[in-house]
């Protein structure tokens, strides 16, 4: 029995319980919009900014554009990671084993904690009124029988929603769903089912696996089974992270080489946010960029030094990224990993 919970438009929705006046505003998280002439991307903003068409991975000038009267702030990620730490801590007690992905979602096994759907809502509600009345902010539960379902169906009836899909259910439960919903499909791949007359998770489920296996090679077997609601992987546990990472998509493909510095600074000092949080220092930094023709490269440094400084980090991610951006090439996706953690409890600052 897993449950996953997802936090509602949640740097925006903290950004709205810290600012009372903002609540029923479109608020907008992200860079500096500079009257449209900002460079950097939303990172998320309120429902309300979400019904001028605006969304996460959008370049802040054109979130500006759609509605310039919209609340635009920096973000604040010591808040968040203070906000998701909390969050996550009542999370971790409700579950045998628990994962938690990036900052605002987590899975939750608790087969050995309820018996039955039921009892599992009942534990859904618990959950959700605990983060209500702690922190005041909402989040939206999916419960299914194994990860896959659960996470899309915490996705289903967002926000404030809980949607349970009982075992059997899965492809039932599935089959409307735009293809895009399952994991590893993306915007592109989504076109190539499109022209084989694929939208639907039912209609990949329905369709020809030998086709399927021929244009796709080894992911078929991961489309045949997602499309039938069959997924076996565990909820990792509670071990501790190895590793923090974010990234990015740009809303639109982009060779402007402003928009991807200011972006992965960005992304470089959120991360620090949460090593510091963590009192981790790290020593290896990896790249990650995706060209908008889908070829994706990493590239790493180790240094020679445990390291906790916002500079180096931003540094050497800027030289790693330095050799891919020379080509004329467009890019879709920039991401930043650091890794090979010392814990640095009482340390002071090295580097
Ligand atoms: P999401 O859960 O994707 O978005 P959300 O919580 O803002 O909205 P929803 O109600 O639809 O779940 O991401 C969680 C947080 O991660 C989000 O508040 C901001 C951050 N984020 C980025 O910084 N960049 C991104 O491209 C995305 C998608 C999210
Ligand atoms: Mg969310």
């Amino acid at each position: 029995m897993i449950l996953h919970v997802d936090m509602d438009q949640f740097y925006a929705a903290v950004e709205q319980r810290e600012h009372p006046e903002f609540s029923g505003k479109p608020v907008i998280v992200g860079a500096d919009p500079k009257e449209g002439r900002g460079r950097g991307v939303v990172q998320t903003c309120s429902y309300e900014a979400r019904e001028f068409g605006i969304r996460s991975g959008m370049p802040i000038s054109r979130a500006w554009k759609l509605c310039p009267d919209a609340i635009f702030v920096r973000p604040k990620f010591e808040l968040y990671i203070s906000t998701s730490n909390r969050v996550m801590a009542i999370l971790r007690r409700k579950a045998e084993k628990f994962e938690q992905w990036g900052l605002d979602e987590a899975f939750l096994d608790v087969t050995s904690k309820v018996e039955g759907f039921e009892k599992a809502k009942q534990l859904a509600l618990t959950i959700k009124k605990e983060i209500l009345r702690k922190e005041r902010l909402t989040c939206s539960i999916g419960i299914g029988s194994n990860k896959l379902v659960a996470k899309i169906a915490s996705d289903y009836n967002k926000p404030d929603g809980i949607t349970m899909v009982r075992d059997g259910e899965e492809s039932r439960f599935l089959a409307p769903l735009p293809v895009r919903r399952l994991l590893w499909i993306g915007k592109k791949t989504e076109r190539q089912l499109g022209k084989l007359g694929i939208k639907t998770i039912g209609d990949l489920a329905g369709f020809d696996t030998l086709t399927l296996r021929e244009k796709f090679g080894s992911m078929a077997s991961y489309y045949f089974q997602a499309a039938r609601g069959i997924d076996e992987s565990e909820v990792s546990g509670k071990g501790i992270a190895k590793s923090i990472s974010r990234e990015v998509t740009f809303e639109e493909d982009t060779s402007d080489m402003n928009q991807i510095f200011e972006t992965l600074n960005q992304l470089c000092r959120e991360i620090h946010e949460e090593l510091e949080e963590k009192k981790k220092l790290f020593k290896t930094i990896t790249i990650k960029i995706r060209y908008g023709t889908f070829r994706t490269f990493t590239h790493g440094k180790t240094l020679s030094f445990y390291s906790n400084s916002l500079q180096t980090f931003q540094k050497t991610s800027m030289k790693l990224f330095e050799p891919f951006l020379k080509k004329n090439e467009k890019v879709r996706l920039i991401g930043v990993k650091v890794s090979n953690f010392l814990s640095g409890g009482k340390q002071k600052t090295l580097f």
